[in-house]
């Protein structure tokens, strides 16, 4: 039981204890515990490092857990065309680090990038610190192997048999698990950038650093990262991080460059005139990795500070077009006030990916309504405001019940149906996203 329990939860609240773990070591492994559960009608749920933020990992009362620790082989680098061919238990950061080493680059980092892998990443179509100038894991996935719940292989994009088929691979990114289980990933790779320059600037309002992001857009400058944190962000994080936060600054920017050093040249100085105009104040730059690193540790702090806040965090990762960004920050501010909780707001600016903290106290029957109610306000706003309800969390159990907000009955629908063809008794990670009227979760 203590070893199943390892298995119980993921970096959401739900938590359930599996009936029974599988680590498969290889895909024939997977294939065989795919029959069995299929045979005995063991509801199946594959897991990563545990790292996902929207319950996509918990398994149902009764469930299996297929946990990928064990396949976490690399198979091949390709310097000169440029991919990598790996296992799904493989470390987002572990690959970064091996193919940094031959020069070359693979740039989606969902923040974990240390802990969670590249299995998980695809599971939940994560996004992460790079997007705006990189973009996200599914602009990586060149091709899958995927075991279906029929026990066969089928094989998409690169990997395909035959091409003239349409692709399936992006049906599978983001598809947390409901639908296949991917067993071998093929990923582009790009040329390393020669150089990387990190920089960081206060700002007297929330407004200033939001119109400081969309001044470097309109001006065609392309930050690879640009994360914004505000004032109880901020708050939560002073004491924690090696840097004084000034007392007057409601908002920050963490911005990097990177290219060959004549991109930098040009492109670094401008950023920080955007921020100077934008009222930006003790602005600080690094290049040596010593030095950025003190810079990126007040941006990795955020979460586990946030932590220590209360005892309950609900963490959201709506997403927004950047314009529109400090409508949704202001917004978040109101709430704050109307419900007494705090309500922290950070996240990745470049591609308007916000993170909507809601922190109450698990103790507390009022906050807890409070805390619901703020969600439901958050996403109405995003909705409103022509954004979507999940940027790169994933939808899992926790936002499954709010999709009808974003989606019509018909389009849920459209998905419940590919979802019947791929999985027709509902055993793949019931639950998760969409319930089905013929889960194993009913029946
Ligand atoms: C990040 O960007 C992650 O740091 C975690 O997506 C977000 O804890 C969170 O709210
Ligand atoms: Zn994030």
């Amino acid at each position: 039981l203590e070893e199943r329990v390892l298995f119980s939860y993921d970096a959401a609240t739900f938590r359930q204890v599996p009936e029974l773990v599988v680590m498969p070591r290889s895909e024939e492994d997977v294939i065989q515990t795919v029959q069995f559960a299929r045979k005995y009608h063991i509801p199946i749920s594959p897991r990563g490092a545990g790292t996902g933020m929207s319950g996509g990992a918990i398994p149902n009362p009764g469930a299996m857990i297929i946990g990928f620790e064990r396949m976490n082989r690399i198979w091949e680098i390709n310097q000169i065309e440029k991919y990598a061919v790996v296992e799904p238990g493989v470390l987002t950061g572990d690959l970064q680090e091996k193919v940094l080493e031959m020069g070359l680059f693979y740039p989606p980092d969902p923040s974990s990038y240390l802990v969670s892998t590249l299995g998980g990443n695809i599971a939940e179509g994560a996004g992460g610190l790079r997007c705006a100038k990189y973009g996200v894991t599914k602009n990586y996935v060149l091709g899958l192997r995927v075991v279906t719940m029929l026990g066969e292989v089928i094989t998409t994009g690169a990997l395909a048999e035959d091409p003239r088929f349409p692709d399936l691979t992006p049906l599978f990114i983001g598809s947390e698990g409901t639908l296949g289980i991917v067993t071998i990933i093929v990923l582009r790779l790009i040329k390393a950038p020669e150089c990387t320059q990190t920089m960081l600037a206060f700002f007297p309002t929330g407004t200033d650093a939001a119109e400081a992001v969309s001044t470097i857009l309109k001006e065609r400058l392309l930050p690879s990262v640009m994360e914004f944190l505000d004032r109880m962000t901020l708050k939560a994080i002073t004491g924690y991080v090696p840097l004084e936060i000034p007392e007057q600054a409601e908002a920050m920017l963490l911005i990097e460059v990177d290219g060959s050093e004549a991109d930098i040249k040009e492109q670094l100085p401008l950023v920080m005139e955007c921020c100077q105009g934008c009222q930006g104040f003790q602005m600080l730059q690094a290049s040596e990795a010593k030095k950025r690193n003190r810079l990126w540790e007040l941006r990795r702090s955020v979460s586990p500070s946030l932590a220590r806040l209360a005892s309950g965090k609900i963490n959201e990762d709506v997403c927004v077009p950047r314009g529109e960004m400090i409508r949704l920050v202001e917004a978040c501010q109101e709430l704050s006030k109307h419900t007494g909780l705090m309500i922290p707001v950070y996240g990745h600016a470049a591609d308007g990916n916000l993170h909507v903290n809601v922190m109450y106290d698990r103790n507390n029957q009022d906050q807890i309504d409070q805390a619901q109610f703020a969600v439901e306000q958050v996403f109405q706003k995003t909705l409103e405001l022509g954004g979507t309800l999940s940027g790169e969390h994933g939808i899992g159990r926790t936002k499954r019940d709010y999709l009808p907000m974003q989606f019509s009955p018909y389009y849920i629908e459209c998905f419940r149906q590919i979802k019947q063809v791929w999985d027709p008794e509902g055993l793949m990670n019931p639950g998760v996203m969409y319930p089905l009227e013929n889960s194993a979760e009913n029946t």
